[in-house]
């Protein structure tokens, strides 16, 4: 009997081995690394509509006018010409009346084609229409009309802004003229951002 069982334990130890080997076989962790999708913006759904879709599109080129000297007339409360070209639409220009000039050196010449002028793209906004002429100058004293006066429709479903196009010029400076905005709340022109292109 003890001969029984001591060859069935020198067995038992001969198979340990093997059994912990397939256990260890059994238990292999599979690793599979997967990037993630950047995290500097919101992930959407492809089945939710991107608002920006229906945006009035600009075009991709340098915005000739960004950080570039402005001069206009007077302006409403806090609302500086300045804030016109910053980069940013939460600031704004608010002139004081009408006709309401804007002028942007763009301190070089360039071939340009569109004038972009934007509000602030919340629909907080409510949708408003400004009458626009735009002159360019090489030289800052003789303009020329390049846009005659014509109203633009700007509400927040297109992006709260309008872009005006016009055969390729040389220009130097480019000057906006406001005649009319249909928003109750002001009695000027309004900008959030006017972008040369
Ligand atoms: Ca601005």
């Amino acid at each position: 009997m003890k001969q029984v069982l001591g060859i069935l334990l020198a067995l038992l130890m001969l198979t340990l081995p093997c059994m912990a080997a397939m256990a260890e076989e059994e238990i292999e962790t599979i690793v599979t690394i997967i990037t993630t999708p950047p995290q500097d913006r919101a992930e959407r759904p492809p089945c939710f509509p991107d608002p920006a879709d229906d945006f009035i599109p600009l075009p991709e080129s340098e915005n000739y006018a960004l950080g570039k000297p402005v001069s206009a007339g007077a302006h409403t409360d806090v609302y500086v010409s300045k804030n016109v070209n910053d980069g940013k639409t939460d600031t704004y220009w608010e002139s004081k009346g009408f006709p309401a000039e804007m002028v942007i050196d763009l301190q070089g010449a360039f071939s340009v084609t569109t004038v972009a002028v934007c509000l602030n793209p919340s629909s907080i906004w409510e949708p408003r229409t400004q009458e626009i002429a735009v002159l360019v100058s090489t030289d800052g004293v003789s303009f020329t009309e390049v846009a005659a006066a014509a109203k633009y429709d700007f509400d927040a479903a297109t992006g709260n802004r309008i872009r005006i196009d016009f055969e390729a010029v040389q220009a130097s400076f480019v000057k906006l003229v406001f005649t009319m905005n249909s928003s109750s709340r002001t009695g000027g022109a309004q900008a959030a951002e006017i972008c040369v292109y």
